[in-house]
């Protein structure tokens, strides 16, 4: 081979390795929920979430707090030990209590008000500071559903009317302030408890009850282990999917853009699917002999109402905002 034709022979493989596109390189991001993987959040987050990314993102979700345990999970993200979450307000609240608004009984009316509330320029400045100070995006608002109260005991032990009923009844509720101020708000011993350990003290009596959506009396079982709900729908309860702003701005514009994306497809997936599962689950739940009813639902919203807005909680809420949020209800 003459001197010129190696030369162009090395060029021309160089092109070629120039022009081979490398393989892209995929940013790992742990997900980590107390919720079971059969949870409509977490399925959504599987089945939209991942697969609009993949590109990019290698998901890695982590289910029954099996990473993280449950509460941790911001501070895990915002020290690196974790890239995303399905966080609740009530986390949120305890760094920065004026999120305890969205964690207030009888605030968020349903799904589609949630979203509202989450889009509307109101949220701009909580949005921004959690990403300011704990480096947390927050992308979206998933629904969770309406939280009820099931208990162990069976109507003819007690029927629960009104908050007086729920008097002495040791509630299970998540492990932060504003999730026990509203167990007391209902009118209940409220019992801080980890979701994972919930079905255990149901069973064994350790608690009388616990509050979640029906879904989520279903997904964990909790209806194997209780006998009575009752639809007080105190809560629409919602939870953000909580990015880190680290991974985030290391992304490309157009990475950020289908992310964005995906995790509203994900969002709007699972809302519709728990909105269906609410729907057809009293059925479910009755067939496997649970007693469902509705109490005095007004007497209950009167006294969640009440105790809020004389607490200290509502004294962290950003002047106007719950007139915004009630604004952009029904
Ligand atoms: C729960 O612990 O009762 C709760 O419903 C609280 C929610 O904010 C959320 O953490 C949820 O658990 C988990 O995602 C499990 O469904």
């Amino acid at each position: 081979m003459t001197l010129s034709l190696k030369s162009s022979a090395i060029a021309l493989i160089t092109t070629a390795i120039l022009a081979t596109p490398t393989l892209a390189e995929t940013v790992t991001v742990r997900m980590s929920t107390p919720a079971t993987d059969t949870d409509q959040r977490a399925i959504a987050l599987s089945e939209v979430f991942a697969p609009a990314v993949a590109d990019f993102i290698t998901y890695e979700p982590h289910y029954n707090a099996s990473l993280i345990q449950q509460g941790a999970e911001l501070e895990a993200i915002a020290s690196g030990d974790l890239e995303m979450s399905i966080a609740s307000a009530q986390e949120l609240a305890q760094f920065f209590p004026e999120f305890s608004i969205f964690t207030a009984g009888y605030v968020h009316q349903s799904a589609e008000h949630q979203v509202a509330v989450f889009n509307d320029e109101l949220m701009d400045p909580f949005k921004a500071k959690v990403e300011e100070e704990l480096g947390v995006k927050l992308l979206t608002v998933m629904y969770l559903g309406q939280r009820q109260v099931n208990l162990r005991q069976c109507p003819d032990e007690l029927t629960v009317k009104t908050p007086a009923d729920l008097a002495g009844v040791n509630l299970r509720m998540p492990g932060s302030e504003s999730w026990q101020f509203l167990g007391k708000a209902l009118g209940a011993n409220p019992t801080p408890m980890a979701f994972t350990e919930v079905y255990t003290a149901l069973q064994t009596g350790s608690v009388d009850g616990q509050d979640n959506p029906l879904p989520t009396v279903v997904d964990a079982k909790f209806y194997e282990v209780t006998c009575q709900i009752a639809l007080t729908s105190h809560l629409v309860d919602l939870n953000y999917v909580a990015f880190s702003k680290a991974v985030w701005d290391e992304l490309t514009e157009e990475q950020q853009t289908a992310l964005q994306e995906a995790a509203d497809a994900a969002a709007a997936s699972a809302r519709q699917a728990q909105l269906e599962k609410e729907e057809q689950l009293v059925a479910f739940l009755t067939e496997q002999g649970m007693k469902i009813y509705e109490p005095d639902v007004a007497a209950f919203r009167e006294a969640v109402q009440a105790a809020y807005l004389s607490s200290d909680l509502a004294a962290t809420w950003p002047e106007g905002t719950l007139d915004k949020i009630n604004a952009l209800g029904n």
